[in-house]
């Protein structure tokens, strides 16, 4: 089989299924999670029971009652869903390192020069074995295509998109399949009627591109099951940096400049390599006297370059800093980071969700 590669898991009815998991009570039952319905709170996610009822994500608790009068809803416990999450990832690190968490329950792992079918299914039985929960996994071998399969079959789907089935499952489907078509492109595609993938490949090219730019060529392909876009691992930690203890302690400017300009390489490569930006610089330093100090600065926007960084490490260093004692250690550190590649449509800030709940 052609390289099948990426891996696309996300979790069914997420916050719905671990409260269901964890009460007896609410096993089967239509259940919601989200705020109150009182004071004007929203669903967060809505059990596949209740979901037959029309409630969804994002719909307002009074709507969802009216719809499923016999709606129970459970409060948001964010931190229960968090630690599920991390369950879910040390599953996923058992086959890859390449992991691209998109949101709580949905991630995109790359299992190249692996079976990547016979993986995604251990992946699936492993979740359900050891946490109750049920997953729909999709494989193929791009990350549009491994998306699209997850949802093919949802609830616990498992759909493999191969590339000679490409065109015969993408061509009947609705152009909002394709990543990044909201409601508005959506719009403007159905008045040149182009309402389904085939339309939109058989529309000239030349009018599409004209139309919606960049986005155009990235829409056709889509509807032609190409995306190169690749897996990008995250950080789990919030920061990166670097520091060292100096053989002797050091009283020259120039040699701290030096350093800085050091670390800043090392970390610029860092962050380049998994297509990072980043917006805080903060310099560390450890005096002779073992007092510790750490400035620093936020930048207005988000940076991946050599020169800025340096400059503003040493800017840091120089302005914010008043050195009267000799250095013993010095560290560069950068946080704050943002991820350019973001595929545009995914929701999935998921400091949106959980923002209020934190
Ligand atoms: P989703 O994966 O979109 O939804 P889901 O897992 O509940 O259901 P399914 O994948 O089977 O369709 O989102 C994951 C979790 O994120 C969801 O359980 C709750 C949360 N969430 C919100 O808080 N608000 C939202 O608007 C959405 C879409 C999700
Ligand atoms: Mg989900």
């Amino acid at each position: 089989m052609e390289n099948m590669n990426i891996i696309h898991v996300d979790m069914d009815a997420f916050y719905a299924s671990i409260e269901q998991r964890d009460n007896l009570k609410l096993r089967d039952k239509p259940i919601a999670v989200g705020g109150n319905p009182e004071s004007r709170g929203v669903i967060s996610t809505a059990s596949y029971e209740a979901r037959k009822y029309g409630v969804k994500s994002a719909m307002s608790c009074r709507k969802a009652l009216t719809l499923c009068p016999d709606l129970i809803i459970i409060p948001v416990n964010i931190k229960k869903y968090k630690i599920v999450s991390k369950e879910i990832h040390e599953i996923f690190k058992k086959y890859s390192l390449k992991i691209e968490p998109i949101s709580l329950d949905e991630a995109f792992i790359d299992v190249s020069g692996q079976n990547a079918i016979e993986i995604g299914k251990r992946i699936k039985k492993e979740i359900y074995d050891n946490l109750r929960l049920t997953a729909s996994v999709g494989v193929s071998y791009n990350k549009f295509l491994s998306k699209l399969a997850s949802d093919i079959n949802k609830p616990n789907g498992f759909t493999v998109i191969a590339k000679k089935d490409v065109d015969r499952i993408l061509n009947p489907m609705p152009i909002r399949k394709l990543w990044g078509v909201g409601p508005k492109t959506e719009e403007q595609l159905n008045r040149l009627g182009i309402f389904t993938i085939k339309d939109l490949k058989g529309y000239n090219k030349d009018i599409i591109i004209d139309k919606f730019g960049k986005k155009g060529i990235e829409l056709i392909n889509f509807a032609n099951g190409i995306d190169e876009r690749p897996v990008l691992p995250r950080l789990r930690s919030q920061s990166l940096g670097e520091e060292n203890t100096f053989p002797e302690d050091i009283d020259n400017i120039d040699i701290l400049h030096k350093k800085l300009d050091n670390y800043a390489e090392d970390i610029v490569g860092k962050i380049k390599r998994y297509k990072y930006l980043i917006k805080t610089i903060t310099v560390k330093i450890k005096y002779e006297d073992f007092s510790i100090e750490t400035r620093s600065i936020t930048l207005n926007n988000p940076t991946d370059n050599l020169i800025v960084i340096k400059k503003t490490a040493h800017h840091i260093l120089d302005s914010k800093f008043n050195i009267l004692k000799k250095v013993r250690l010095l560290g560069l550190t950068v946080s704050n980071f943002t991820y350019p590649n973001e595929p545009i449509q995914l929701r999935l800030d998921i400091d949106k969700y959980t923002r209020e709940d934190d």
